[in-house]
């Protein structure tokens, strides 16, 4: 993991956001990469890792160019600074000299500045008035064209760090062929990051500077360079000057150079990612359908009806052929839709048939499968049948009392209405016990039913859905990281039924 640079900004920062999620996707993908992507994005990763740990908040301008042309009054016209020697004995600038907008020592250090070469230019006496240039990494150059060998070696090795080249040209000097031959022709292709300043147009009477100019813009299109703009300056009276800074200011505003090298090469790096995820992870996982097929794989419907007719509830061993249907059939749902690794890793996660029949039998054993206890309904019928039995000795007893007295009409009728009543009462009785049956009989058959659905719906959850979410968790990891649509480190597992964003596939029938 790339540590912040001290003075990292917020580009800095940014990219380094994309490089850690980038990382974190290649841990979340793990094998179900495949090998050349994942050695392309580390490649990518490494090279923006190293560029990164000086910052690209900066952007490097340079005044490169002959000696004598006025880099070093130009630098300190721009810096408004008077820190860059200015000499009459040729070369002057022997050793780099830079100004920074804000802080930039390790970008300094980077570039072989020496210590006592730097200097800061924005201050709190400045206000606003440097804002523009915030970022901003001056660089004074020797010249190129010196009789001191080692000058041109810096030169050498400044030219590709730099986002900006500003070639200062002269009136005398500026068809020079050391520096079109030895500069100019090889930058074919980097016109957008250079720009040529036509300095000392004050020694230049004002009806020639036209044609000046424009014999500087034929040569450099002889070069072969197009478009590169030319600007006519003068260090001595600041003619020109504004217009060169704005120009510089515009380079510090777009992203620099390194900035821009990093971000393709993070867009490389999730071009490559992105050829390895599918679209999107299963919004919906058939978790209840799931659980209604393997309660019916374990046959606790059929116990079910059992019960209810009066039975013993009775579960069925699980069929291997049945549950690989059902396992089938989630795998389709679960993952269907993935790339080939992803659905693999998919069903390598979940149990396989032996697996998943083997996890059923162990949890509908636990099943309780004892019959309804009737006995309440039982002992209801039984005094029901007492009832009875009393009712009909009642009438007996009536009938033999109006056998005995003949003439006592009064009593056989009372006699015969109380037995009706008791018959009443019994058949009631008896009909409100087989109800109390057969509702034990339903209560019996519902709970068993649910007993049998929650073990199942535990083994469903267990083997099914929270293996399938972690390598969908992953799989979004990787996603999300690919399209630049990362929100930083997430939980790694959800667990089913948890809420939040990362558990977007809801489960459900
Ligand atoms: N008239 C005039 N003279 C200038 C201008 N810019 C620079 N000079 C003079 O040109 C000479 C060289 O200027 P420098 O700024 O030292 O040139 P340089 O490109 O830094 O030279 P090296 O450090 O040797 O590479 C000095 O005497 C400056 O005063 C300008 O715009 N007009
Ligand atoms: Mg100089």
């Amino acid at each position: 993991m790339t540590d912040l640079p001290p003075d990292a900004g917020p580009r800095t920062r940014a990219l380094l956001h994309r490089v850690r999620d980038l990382e974190d996707a290649l841990a979340r993908g793990g094998e179900r990469l495949p090998d050349e992507a994942v050695t392309s994005v580390r490649r990518s990763l490494l090279a923006v890792q190293e560029r990164l740990a000086l910052g690209v908040d900066h952007t490097v301008v340079a005044l490169v160019g002959g000696t004598g042309s006025g880099k070093s009054s130009l630098f300190n016209a721009l810096s408004g600074l008077k820190f860059a020697d200015v000499g009459a004995r040729r070369p002057t600038t022997s050793s780099v000299t830079a100004c920074t907008w804000g802080g930039a020592d390790a970008l300094l250090d980077w570039l072989g500045v020496a210590a006592d070469r730097r200097i800061e230019r924005e201050s709190a006496l400045d206000g606003d008035t440097q804002a523009d240039l915030r970022g901003l990494v001056l660089l004074d150059l020797p010249d190129h064209d010196s009789v001191a060998q080692e000058h041109r070696e810096v030169v050498d090795r400044l030219l590709p760090m730099v986002d900006l080249l500003v070639w200062v040209v002269d009136p005398q000097k500026y068809a020079d062929d050391a520096l079109h031959t030895g500069y100019l022709r090889h930058l074919v292709g980097h016109e957008s990051s250079m720009l040529v300043v036509l300095n000392q147009v004050d020694t230049v009477p004002v009806d020639a500077q036209a044609s000046l100019l424009n014999d500087v813009a034929r040569l450099l299109r002889e070069d072969g360079l197009v478009d590169v703009p030319v600007h006519a300056a003068s260090a001595a009276t600041g003619d020109g000057v504004p217009v060169l800074r704005g120009a510089i200011a515009r380079a510090v505003a777009g992203r620099g150079q390194a900035e821009r090298r990093a971000q393709a090469e993070l867009d490389d790096a999730a071009r490559a990612l992105v050829a390895t995820v599918g679209p999107d992870e299963p919004r919906n996982l058939p978790r209840d359908a799931t659980v209604e097929e393997l309660v019916r794989v374990v046959g606790a419907d059929a116990g079910a009806e059992a019960v209810v007719a009066g039975g013993p509830p009775e579960l069925v061993a699980a069929e291997p052929e049945r549950v690989a249907v059902v396992r089938r059939s989630w795998m389709e749902q679960a993952a269907g839709e993935l790339p080939a690794p992803w659905r693999e890793a998919v069903d390598a996660a979940v149990p396989s048939v032996e697996g998943l029949t083997a996890e059923m039998e162990r949890a509908v054993a636990a099943v309780d499968t004892a019959p309804a206890d009737l006995s309440g309904a039982v002992r209801r019928r039984r005094s029901a049948v007492a009832w009875a039995v009393l009712g009909v000795l009642l009438v007996a007893a009536a009938v033999a009392v109006a056998l005995l007295v003949q003439d006592a009409t009064g009593p056989a009728l009372a006699l015969g209405a109380a037995a009706v009543v008791a018959l009443v009462a019994a058949a009631a009785t008896a009909v409100s016990a087989r109800r109390a049956r057969r509702r034990a009989c339903h209560e019996r058959a519902e709970q068993f039913l649910a007993a049998v659905q929650l073990v199942v719906g535990g083994v469903v959850d267990e083997a099914l859905v929270v293996p399938t979410r972690e390598v969908h968790a992953d799989h979004r990891a990787v996603r999300r990281a690919a399209t630049g649509r990362s929100a930083g480190h997430r939980a790694a597992v959800v667990p089913p039924g948890a809420g939040g964003e990362e558990a977007a596939a809801t489960v459900s029938s």
